[in-house]
């Protein structure tokens, strides 16, 4: 996630700035361009820049509003702007800031200062970017972790709710894990949760789909726009998948090698339970998984 290169929206109703800019960018950025106010919102909202260079005096309306409407959007709220801007006054400066732009560049400028002003601002984002990614990851297993699975079935379950689609959840919890523990050795119950981590992630087929890991030695999936069959399918799989792996384990009950146990819940298209009655089904599924002799799936 490092290297990519970053996307900057330059938003200048004159022609010459919006040139020059975009030729000191473009050699390390993805450049885009705006020559109004409303085009810097629709660019913004659809390609999600890292930055927006501001141009306060616009056609449509000024930089102020277009900022202001940034940040109203959710999905564009967190975009760092700088104005850039002949607009020189202390209190136009005041303004700016307040608003919550990061920075105020003002015309005609010097392009070694504002090249320093947005590599700045752009390493700023990368290192948010960077601690966001690790507040969402597990790290013992870089799935997801449960907070971000609480966000996520949260969104997806109010959107299934709105478009009457199927969402499906799951439940994994490894067999006889403690058993695993205690004969083989913490490090090595370890590296098998990581490699039934790996299993479940190459189980989720779409971009929507999410693999995260719930507790010690849970995992869950989500699995947007799936029904019951599609997802029962997908969750057998898995199962097969981590008993393939052949992992040794003398000291389970259940079978030679280790196994998974799997419950699962499907809100069909246009259902009404609400997200934790869902989520306590796959737990009660998983649990009667459990009870009827384990390495199995049940829906
Ligand atoms: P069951 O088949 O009923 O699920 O039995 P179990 O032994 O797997 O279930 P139980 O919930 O009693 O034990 C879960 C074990 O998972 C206990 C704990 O030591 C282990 N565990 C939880 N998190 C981790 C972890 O991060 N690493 C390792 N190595 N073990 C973990
Ligand atoms: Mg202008
Ligand atoms: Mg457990
Ligand atoms: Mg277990």
């Amino acid at each position: 996630m490092n290297g990519e290169a970053q996307k900057v929206l330059i938003a200048d109703d004159d022609g010459i700035n919006r040139q020059v800019l975009a030729t000191l960018l473009k050699p390390d950025h993805v450049v885009l361009l705006a020559k109004s106010g409303e085009q810097a919102l629709e660019r913004a909202q659809r390609h999600l820049p890292d930055l927006v260079m501001l141009d306060v005096m616009l056609p449509d309306m000024d930089g102020y509003e277009v900022l202001r409407r940034l940040r109203a959007d959710p999905a564009t709220a967190h975009i760092e702007v700088i104005f850039i801007t002949g607009m020189g006054r202390p209190e136009d400066e005041a303004r700016g800031l307040k608003l919550g732009a990061a920075d105020y560049i003002t015309k005609p400028f010097n392009s070694t200062v504002v090249m320093a002003r947005v590599a700045t601002h752009l390493q700023v984002v990368r290192q948010r970017r960077l601690l966001e990614h690790l507040a969402h990851m597990d790290g013992l297993t870089e799935l997801a972790n449960r907070r971000r699975f609480d966000d996520i079935y949260a969104v997806e379950w109010e959107r299934a709710r709105r478009h009457q689609h199927a969402l499906s959840v799951a439940i994994l919890d490894i067999d006889a894990f403690k058993q695993y523990n205690d004969h083989y050795g913490h490090p090595a119950g370890d590296r098998v949760l990581r490699a039934v981590a790996r299993e479940a992630r190459s189980a989720m087929r779409r971009p929507s789909d999410l693999a995260a890991r719930y507790g010690g030695e849970e995992l869950v999936l989500l699995m947007p726009e799936t029904d019951a069959a599609q997802a029962l399918f997908v969750a057998e799989a898995l199962r097969e998948a981590v008993a393939q792996l052949l992992v040794p384990h003398e000291r389970s009950t259940v079978s030679p090698v280790l196994t998974v146990s799997i419950g699962g819940a499907t809100m069909a298209a246009g259902g009404a339970e609400d997200a934790p009655a869902l989520f306590d089904a796959a737990d009660e599924a998983l649990y009667r998984a459990k009870e009827s002799g384990r390495n199995r799936v049940n829906w």
